[in-house]
């Protein structure tokens, strides 16, 4: 389903308002390659058209209805709040600035929000960021952003984009690979620095000069990104213990490292259903990703584990979920998942 005509003219209407009132634009972003080409996209477009931009993103381990959150960005003063792949609740309402959410994460409900540019079955935000903020400015020579986010995102399902296809044969697939594992370390650091590969996207006008390292943003990418795969060679060590359908592996990083770790184990331990336990990524709270290689829905899954665990448990999408739990309900999870077994 594309976004709605109705929720694309709302949130283009406001932006437009806040842009002739010369007020600014808070964009708020999910920490990885996606959410952050989407909001180097929205800067583009929003700077173009004479607009301000107020970046602001949660801090590590919290999320856009962290009452923290609302808070910082009620602060801003921004006319408006651009939400970007950070994911939509039934019930999200932000505070007194007005909101768009642009997002493809499945979700249950509208959001109370100003405007909600939403398709699930989008392999990437940065597609529906564009789709909303090309009547602002001209962007053809930052396609390139958008074909970061379906590299992030679409795990090949959308290879033949031509967004994509276009700025592969324009950069090399190689280079845009890279900068898509570089923007990611940004967010999946121990000390996360979103910024500075938000920044790094911005400044760019070419991707190849990121991979290069030619400027001081690119080169702090490129040590986070080392930080990153440290961390992923020490959790690959730790073996899987297999309960019925699952494989789970419990690891304590302070990295953002449970996704990937869990996605390649899912490949290798085809059909199981692989989750991955970070104890070490926040303090007191256990971090989950839940992959599988088969065609499970992972969210329906977890529900029937935890019929009556929280917003936090079972997010995101159907082949890729996860959850936020303290120590008890993880211990229930691993019971129910023993009971299955
Ligand atoms: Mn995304």
């Amino acid at each position: 389903m594309a976004p709605s005509a109705l929720e694309l003219t709302r949130a283009r209407l406001l932006l437009r308002n806040v842009l002739s009132a010369r007020a600014s634009v808070a964009l708020a972003y999910h920490a990885d390659a996606d959410g952050i080409a989407s909001a180097a996209l929205g800067a583009a477009a929003l700077e173009r058209a004479g607009g301000t931009i107020a970046p602001l993103t949660p801090e590590k381990g919290h999320n856009i209805y962290d009452e923290r959150f609302r808070r910082a960005l009620d602060a801003l003063g921004a006319g408006a709040a651009l939400m970007l792949d950070t994911g939509s609740r039934a019930n999200g309402a932000f505070g007194s600035t007005p909101t768009i959410v642009v997002d493809h994460h499945p979700t249950a409900d509208r959001p109370r929000v100003h405007a909600f540019v939403h398709d699930d079955e989008s392999p990437a935000t940065t597609l529906l960021t564009l789709e909303l903020v090309a009547p602002l400015a001209p962007l053809d020579d930052r396609h390139w952003l958008v074909a970061l986010g379906i590299l992030g995102d679409s795990g090949g399902r959308a290879i033949d984009h031509p967004i994509l296809s276009a700025a592969r044969s324009r950069f090399g697939a190689q280079p845009l690979r890279e900068v898509v594992a570089l923007i990611n370390a940004s967010g999946r650091a121990a000390h996360p620095e979103p910024e500075v590969g938000l920044s790094a996207l911005r400044r760019a006008d070419d991707p190849r000069s990121i991979v290069h390292g030619e400027s001081s943003e690119a080169r702090r990418l490129h040590a986070l990104r080392r930080e990153v795969t440290a961390a992923l060679a020490h959790a690959r060590r730790v073996a899987p213990r297999v309960r019925g359908r699952f494989a789970i592996i419990e690891i304590a990083s302070g990295c953002r490292i449970h996704g990937v770790l869990a996605a390649a184990w899912a490949k290798r331990l085809a059909p199981r259903i692989v989750l991955v336990s970070n104890r070490g990524y926040t303090p007191g709270r256990i971090h989950l990703s839940v992959r599988s290689h088969a065609p499970h829905d992972l969210r329906a899954e977890l529900r029937a584990l935890l019929p009556h665990a929280g917003p936090d448990y079972a997010a995101g999408h159907a082949r890729a979920s996860g959850a936020i739990l303290d120590e008890g309900t993880y211990a229930e999870l691993l019971h129910a998942i023993d009971q299955a077994a």
